[in-house]
């Protein structure tokens, strides 16, 4: 299998994250590619290229522009208004409230006052090469999508940092550009037909549901953690099932605490009918590895041999497949859960003889 890798990534370097009101060390950091990438190459059966630039329209086809702007020229402008702080996190968050009844929002002069109409958490700093590193992951995306339009069944894009949370015109949740979105969206443009996109990160992709929540002509299916409990708390309820001309083009399937291997394949299953019963040829996987039941900050208990039966199952639907990187934060066993998980893809054996023993 083709693997699109960039070492770009090791440039979005944060060092925090907040949590109950402390700064805690970075869960999403560029240790998590590294062991991807190690456990591919030792594989043998994977091959690695560097991804093509495709510039700003892919993105801005799906993003605001005025998020793209902000996120290009954040970093300089941060450093030359004075700042000295090597993480940017919001301060204040314009949600509508604040506004109510007073008019329309003015966008703040300084950065600082900036981040708050873009990011929606303080999970989500950007550092001196976020930018740099969060472009290369929409590259890694599209280049594993042109592989795969000419004519590999299957292609692995290694992106980082993730993209799902990121909507339209919002980021966070470790993510800047929707690297998934970018890629489904491409993908109708490229092939004239619907995309379905299967999302199974432990957390509910909001930023792609977002996206295309109108839009008959992407499905977007998830299995995540129930939004009653989890992260990002505002989406990812089962009655989220699309609107307008979108309306069925949405499936939450909400996972409950501590779900087990045999409670996931059955919600997988109901996911890969809808998938089934959608037209197209192409398939985008948003593949988080936080479902994990050693991750540590996540509550379900899958267990690495599940991860080649999700595979071999998304591989029986018979489209073509761009598998995109998400979470998963559990570093020791990250690596080889997805080269699992691409091995079902691929057709191959169960192969648990590299998974160290920590
Ligand atoms: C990204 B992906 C801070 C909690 C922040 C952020 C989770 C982002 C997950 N108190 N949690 O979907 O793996
Ligand atoms: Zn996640």
């Amino acid at each position: 299998m083709r693997v699109v890798h960039s070492p770009r990534h090791r440039s979005h370097d944060p060092k925090h994250e907040l949590a109950d009101g402390e700064a805690i060390d970075a869960y999403e950091v560029p240790e998590r590619a590294e062991s991807i990438r190690r456990s591919l190459a030792a594989d043998g059966a994977f091959t690695f290229e560097e991804p093509t630039e495709h510039g700003a329209e892919p993105i801005t086809l799906v993003h605001d522009p005025a998020m793209l702007a902000f996120l290009e020229t954040a970093w300089h402008d941060w450093v030359s208004s004075g700042e000295t702080a090597d993480e940017i996190f919001p301060d204040t968050f314009v949600l509508p409230a604040l506004r109510e009844g007073m008019g329309p929002v003015r966008a703040p002069g300084t950065v600082r006052g900036a981040v708050g109409m873009w990011c929606f958490d303080t999970a989500t700093p950007m550092v001196e090469g976020t930018y740099a590193a969060a472009r290369a992951a929409v590259d890694v995306a599209l280049t594993a999508m042109d592989l795969a339009l000419g004519g590999e069944p299957s292609t692995y894009g290694l992106c980082r940092p993730p993209g799902h949370h990121a909507a339209r015109a919002m980021f966070g949740g470790y993510c800047f550009f929707n690297n998934a979105a970018i890629v489904a969206e491409q993908l109708t443009r490229q092939t004239g037909e619907p995309v379905a996109i299967l999302d199974v990160d432990y957390h509910h992709g909001n930023g792609t549901q977002q996206i295309f929540y109108g839009r008959a002509d992407v499905l977007y299916v998830s299995l995540h953690g129930d939004p009653d409990r989890a992260y990002p708390y505002f989406a990812g309820f089962a009655d989220e099932t699309g609107a307008d001309a979108g309306a069925g083009a949405n499936l939450n399937l909400p996972l409950p605490l501590g779900c087990s291997n045999e409670e996931y394949l059955a919600h997988l299953d109901r996911g890969l009918e809808a998938i089934a019963g959608f037209g197209g040829s192409t398939l985008v996987v948003s593949l988080g590895i936080d479902t994990y039941g050693r991750d540590p900050i996540c509550d379900l208990a899958l267990t690495t041999e599940v991860y080649h039966e999700v595979g071999r199952r998304v591989a029986a639907l018979g489209r073509t497949t761009v598998v995109l990187q998400e979470g998963g934060y559990f570093v020791p066993h990250l690596g080889e859960n997805v080269r699992t998980w691409l091995r079902g893809l691929d057709g191959r054996g169960l192969d648990l003889s590299a998974l160290p023993d920590v």
